[in-house]
């Protein structure tokens, strides 16, 4: 790599665009609108595995700038139901082998999860989420504050703190990412394999005629299609309005923020669901740090002063040596959040008008399994096994995937 770049720089070339811009064409056989990891990477896969390359991906700022680019890039597959694990551990499997893939650093960096229990009941919940990982051939196990401590000296397992901590549910392959790195990957590979990835391009309306899509109306021109996949986080109800799809979603903000640069002193991934509170320390010393969504269902996505105190007091009964450590920046991004804590994935009511939507705060680790899998789906008609319990009909045939106990902070 060091060499590639000495001869670019002595070239006095400059470097390839990662992806290019293109004329809007009339017509396309797939549109996918949202530029996000989840949108560019059904676009590659759908070039890649099925040689469906007259794609568009139309993204009305710019690639990732959604929840692709907000949210804390945790990636696990710890989940309470086997459809969610079985579904989230192809998602670990694609990310680790990704670098490799895109020939492209995308800094996958394994650290362990840690999923901090302080009552009883979760307790519970942990063992109960370690025997159906087990079950599924997913590393996990329930852990104690002896071992905790091992992992994670800093941590204060004593019973000082208001809420002790009791146990947890340790996930040897959880790890974070360069969440940019991601999108630019798959935007990168698509791109030289003939996808056209539209930004500044935004949806304004969608032409269905007699239960079927025949298009896409956009501030730069209509687009003659039959297939459209509805990739968008925050404005997933507005696009599926738009072909008089419902969804059953709501949209709440979520924050986050990371504090200065410190030395590397945390190398694995706590979460602690009672606490509401998750961190990790970034490649670049940075602490990256999370909570639940805000309370109100909103499209704001301003950061406030109530969250970064709530975080940093609950930050403190964990970490008490943090006590003089800055917040360099805050940010939010929009969840959709569905009744069951699950994404909806496939066909629905309207032919050739997919979704992929519903990702509420679990969206970022599952672009790869949602990307190659929706893909299929769109190339061969058929709904994988592996995302036919997120299918849209489930709210209609009671058959709901629970994953609340396994979201990674109480909501
Ligand atoms: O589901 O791992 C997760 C997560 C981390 C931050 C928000 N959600």
């Amino acid at each position: 790599m060091p060499n590639k770049l000495l001869k670019q720089a002595l070239s006095g070339q400059n470097p390839a665009r990662m992806w290019r811009d293109h004329d809007l064409k009339d017509s396309y056989d797939v549109v996918i609108i949202g530029g996000g990891a989840h949108g560019l990477a059904c676009a590659y896969y759908l070039a890649r595995h099925h040689g469906l390359t007259n794609v568009a991906v139309l993204e009305k700022r710019y690639i990732g700038s959604g929840g692709s680019g907000r949210n804390t890039t945790i990636i696990r597959s710890n989940y309470l139901t086997p459809e969610g694990v079985r579904f989230y551990d192809e998602s670990v499997k694609l990310y680790e082998q990704m670098s490799a893939e895109f020939d492209f650093n995308v800094m996958f960096s394994r650290r362990g999860h840690l999923t901090l229990a302080h009552t009883d009941g979760a307790v519970r919940t942990m063992r109960r989420r370690a025997e159906v990982n087990q079950l599924q051939g997913v590393d996990s196990r329930l852990i104690w504050p002896e071992e905790i401590k091992r992992l994670c000296p800093p941590i204060d397992v004593s019973d000082h703190p208001r809420y002790p901590i009791l146990g947890a549910l340790y996930h040897p392959p959880g790890g974070i990412i360069r969440h940019d790195a991601v999108v630019w990957g798959y935007a990168h590979h698509a791109d030289r394999l003939g996808v056209h990835i539209h930004q500044l391009t935004e949806v304004t309306g969608i032409a269905v005629q007699g239960e079927r899509v025949t298009g896409v109306q956009t501030n730069r021109g209509f687009i003659k299609t039959g297939v459209v996949l509805n990739a968008t986080a925050g404005w997933c109800t507005t696009i599926a309005d738009m072909a008089g799809v419902k969804l059953p979603i709501t949209t709440f903000p979520l924050q986050a923020c990371v504090t200065e640069p410190l030395k590397p002193f945390l190398d694995v991934i706590i979460v602690s669901g009672s606490l509401h509170v998750y961190v990790s320390q970034s490649d670049r010393g940075e602490l990256v740090m999370g909570a639940s969504v805000d309370p109100f269902a909103s499209y704001s996505m301003n950061g406030s002063l109530a969250f970064v105190e709530n975080l940093a007091g609950h930050m403190l009964e964990l970490f008490p040596g943090l006590r003089h450590v800055r917040v360099l920046r805050q940010w939010a991004g929009l969840c959709d959040m569905t009744p069951d804590f699950s994404p909806v994935m496939g066909v629905t009511p309207v032919a050739g008008f997919l979704v992929d939507v519903g990702w509420g705060t679990w969206g970022f680790k599952a672009s790869p399994v949602s990307g190659k899998r929706m893909a299929e789906l769109i190339a061969t008609g058929r709904t994988p096994d592996l995302i036919h319990p997120f299918r849209l009909s489930r709210f209609y045939e009671n058959d709901l995937v629970g994953e609340k106990g396994a979201a990674s902070v109480g909501h």
